[in-house]
């Protein structure tokens, strides 16, 4: 399949890494928005928010359950952070494989969009 994030899984695209399991990984932006930038995505190929069933949804628990931990090896654990995902053309959603933004390292904008 001709996805980037799934060849940033297999490793055919480098990535800096900063957590992996067997069913999720984290690794840094390539174009930071924050001094910390870190996605989060399911090593299974979906491609968006849209894509999340009730025969996948376990996915999202394993997703949301690991963020904290991230955030915590990130340094953002305990002065804050913000977790965003975008579905779609209206939300400016680029890459079409499930992921959530983790974004922290400073004051962020109080606007959201
Ligand atoms: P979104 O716009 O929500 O689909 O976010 C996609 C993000 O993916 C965007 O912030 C930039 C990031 N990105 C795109 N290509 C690469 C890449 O090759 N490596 C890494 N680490 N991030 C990438």
């Amino acid at each position: 399949m001709d996805c980037l994030f799934c060849k940033i899984i297999n490793g055919q695209i480098p990535s800096d890494i900063v957590f992996e399991d067997e069913s999720i990984m984290a690794f840094r932006d390539i174009a930071p928005q924050a001094p910390v930038h870190v996605l989060v995505i399911p090593k299974t190929h979906l491609s968006g928010m849209n894509d999340i069933t009730d025969d996948n949804k376990e996915i999202a628990g394993l997703i949301f359950s690991k963020i904290p931990e991230i955030a915590k090896i990130t340094g953002i654990s305990e002065s804050g952070y913000r977790v965003v995902s975008n579905c779609g053309s209206d939300a400016c959603q680029s890459v079409n494989h499930l992921h959530f933004h983790i974004l922290g390292g400073k004051k962020l904008s109080e606007k959201m969009a």
